[in-house]
């Protein structure tokens, strides 16, 4: 039978950037509702859902700016999501800005929850790899301002025993880099919970542009695959405040083949069954990472840091 768990991938369309809170909970508790009745048990949304994707503006505010972030998790506005959880009996993830008060001092991070099927809050993971600017660049048609907004997140790449396997989060740009998924991968991770807003262009580099879906697949295919684990890819998709978003929510299996996706630009579920079960097949055999993986030597190339040595 394996260890089975049905996940809703919950894409979301645009969210504007006046919206308030309570529409954006109402179309994610609707979204729960219809997982639970196709017998999904765990819900996966995009990173900063909560939201519009406010890195885009420069917002000198302070006041406005918190006006994008959650000073506590659950908060007052949020609780309709932890109890829609405890109602359907749902596992949730979903990203958000958290406002921390770390002994007086404000910090900003870029967070996702992982909420169980009793309602109660699991962990938090805050993004380690902040893509863009501190400050605006001139002449670009969008900015990307997580650098100015966020620190980076200081909680490692943890995983937690939860849905009866081994699940850790990254968030959108973490899923480019290897070494976030390698540490998930060394923890035995079975799966990963990626929620993103990735933009169709880049005005740094316009020229990657036709690759975006491409590079997108790619990097969520070969991460699962290289550590054996199921992993799911949630997008903000559609035109958001005049910025087009890549959908293309995924669902991949630990041998990285895709087994569902979005087909629309809006709120959609994306389900599939995952049996946690699959991962072992790669874990015992060409990613036994205790048989195979070669630590020592690659200490000896991280020595060599110097300059290629001259014929
Ligand atoms: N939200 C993100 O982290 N977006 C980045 C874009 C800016 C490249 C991403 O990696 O998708």
């Amino acid at each position: 039978m394996g260890r089975v768990i049905t996940i809703a991938a919950a894409q979301l369309g645009p969210v504007p950037r006046a919206e308030q809170r309570g529409p954006v909970v109402a179309r994610m508790v609707a979204l729960m509702e219809r997982a639970a009745r196709v017998r999904a048990t765990l819900v996966v949304f995009p990173e900063l859902a909560l939201t519009s994707f406010f890195p885009r503006w420069a917002i000198d505010d302070d006041a406005e700016l918190d006006n994008f972030f959650e000073a506590s998790m659950p908060g007052p506005e949020t609780q309709p999501l932890f109890a829609a959880a405890r109602r359907l009996g749902l596992g949730l993830c979903f990203g958000y800005g958290e406002l921390a008060n770390r002994a007086g001092r404000l910090q900003r991070f870029n967070s996702s929850a992982l909420v169980g099927h009793e309602g109660g809050l699991i962990g938090h993971y805050r993004k380690v790899h902040l893509p863009g600017d501190r400050e605006p660049q001139p002449g670009f048609e969008y900015q990307h301002l997580e650098k100015r907004y966020f620190e980076s997140g200081d909680m490692g790449f943890p995983v937690w025993r939860a849905f009866g396997g081994v699940v850790g989060m990254l968030i959108c740009n973490d899923r480019r880099w290897p070494e976030a998924w390698r540490v998930l991968g060394l923890q035995g991770v079975e799966l990963v919970l990626v929620g993103y807003n990735t933009p169709l262009r880049n005005p740094e580099a316009p020229e990657h542009d036709p690759l975006v879906r491409f590079q997108h697949r790619l990097v969520m295919q070969a991460g699962a695959y290289q550590n054996a684990t199921w992993a799911v890819a949630v997008a903000k998709g559609g035109v958001e405040e005049g910025q087009p978003m890549l959908a293309d929510t995924l669902i991949v299996a630990p041998s990285g083949e895709i087994v569902a996706y979005s087909k629309t630009q809006g709120d959609e579920l994306v389900v599939a069954e995952c049996d946690l079960d699959r991962t072992q097949s790669y874990k015992t055999t060409i990613f036994d990472f205790a048989a195979h993986r070669k630590p020592q030597a690659y200490s000896r190339i991280t020595e060599c840091t110097g300059a290629v040595p001259p014929p």
